[in-house]
Parts: C-alpha cells; structure tokens; sequence
C-alpha cells in the first residue's frame, strides 16, 4: 500500500492523470436594479451585506426571506471564501452597492443532494439578492488563493512552509529549514483555531495576527 501525503500541493498532476476536470454548472445571473452610480465593485475577499429572499425554482415557494420582519435583518458575509452556498460565491462577484440581481443556481452550487432544512434534495434555487453595503474583508482573499497551492480551500503545513520559503527569498534572505518549521508551528498554533491541521478559509480570513 502507498502511504499518501495528507498534503499534495501539486494539483496538476492529478487533473492529468484523470483527464481534467468537469466544466462547473454555472449560475445564471440577471441583473434586476443597478444604480446610476458605482463606486466599487464587490470582488473575492470584500464584507457584503445584503437582503434577500430564496425560491424553489420547481414550484415558487419562497423558503427563506431576510424581510420577513421588515427591514431590520440584512445579512453579513465575506465573498469567496465559500462562507455562503457556491453559488453566491460566484454569482455576486462585480455587483455595485445599491444593485439587485436574481441568480438561478443550480443544486451542485447550493444544497446539493442532501439539500437543507426546507430545500429539498438536488434542487435548483432561485434568489432575489440586494447588495446594500460593501466593505473590506479582513484579509486579503488573494494571499489565501496564492498560497494554497492545491486548491483544495485549506492550507496545510507544507503550504505555509513554502510560502515562507519564497517571501524569504523575495526579501533576499536564505531560506532556513529548522527556522521555517518553528514559524510554521507558531502560525498553526495561533490560526489553526479548530486544530485539525489546516487553515481553513474562513480560519485564515478572521484571524487577525500578522502572517
Ligand atoms: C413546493 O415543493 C416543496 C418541496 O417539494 C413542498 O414541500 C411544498 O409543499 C410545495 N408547495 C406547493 C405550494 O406546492
Ligand atoms: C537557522 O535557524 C535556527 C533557528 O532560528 C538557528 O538556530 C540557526 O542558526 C539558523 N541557521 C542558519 C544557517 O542560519
Ligand atoms: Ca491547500
Ligand atoms: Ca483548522
């Protein structure tokens, strides 16, 4: 038997030797309201707070509405760190503050097969979504994408540990190995919050401590 690495940070391989990967279902997005002006644009890492009522596309009924007591429950989430179904993820990305779409997502980018208290199993959503309010994430979305290197959405030790490896070179030190591996033992000791071994998305984008 092979024992496998916990860790393979090399992803290519695996899509080469399974033939690539499946095209993803996609989200359909209509745009129902955009303002005449636009500061920003939401994008992977940035606080969005919004409204919004979700559908079952099979027969209408409306199974969740953030007005359902008036104005007073809009929702926080940060974009891209698959903090909220998938299919918001990818469906609320360049939206302007003020702006309303309706995204059709479909299972595989929401519940799934299981599906959800009641959303019944492999269905196809649909929501009107109201971005209200756009603010920094607390950490830079981009730095997570960069260092994990598998995609696999956590960071594992041999991730961190070549990431140091190339910020020390880009800052003309040499690397050091027993250095590396008592700084990665500190960074997983201060953001490995639920000590499973990886630094999740969500452990990584609400630690604070300088990484
Ligand atoms: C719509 O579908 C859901 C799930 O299948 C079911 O629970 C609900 O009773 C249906 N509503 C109507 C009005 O048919
Ligand atoms: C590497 O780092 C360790 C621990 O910080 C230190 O004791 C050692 O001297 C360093 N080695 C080199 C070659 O700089
Ligand atoms: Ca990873
Ligand atoms: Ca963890």
């Amino acid at each position: 038997m092979f024992l496998f690495s916990v860790c393979l940070i090399f992803p290519s391989l695996f899509v080469f030797v399974t033939g690539g990967k499946l095209p993803e279902p996609e989200v359909k997005i209509e745009v129902l309201y955009k303002p005449f002006m636009c500061y920003r644009k939401s994008k992977y890492g940035d606080m969005l707070l919004v409204h919004h009522e979700g559908y079952l596309e099979s027969n209408g009924t409306l199974f969740f509405s953030s007005r359902e007591h008036g104005d007073t429950n809009p929702v926080w989430f940060t974009l891209g760190i698959r903090e909220v179904i998938k299919g918001w993820d990818k469906g609320l990305k360049d939206m302007c503050a003020g702006e309303r779409r309706k995204l059709t997502v479909p299972s595989s980018l929401a519940y799934g097969k299981e599906g959800k208290g009641k959303i019944p199993p492999g269905s196809t959503l649909i929501f009107d979504i109201e971005l209200m309010e756009i603010r920094n994430g607390p950490r830079s979305h981009d730095s997570f994408r960069e260092m994990d290197l598998n995609d696999d959405w956590k960071l594992c030790r041999e991730e961190v540990r070549e990431y140091l490896r190339k910020e020390f070179e880009k800052h003309g030190y040499s690397p050091n190995d027993t250095n590396h591996e008592v700084m990665v033992d500190d960074i997983f000791k201060n953001e490995d919050e639920d000590e499973d071994g990886f630094i999740s998305a969500r452990e990584f984008t609400y630690q604070h401590d300088e990484l």
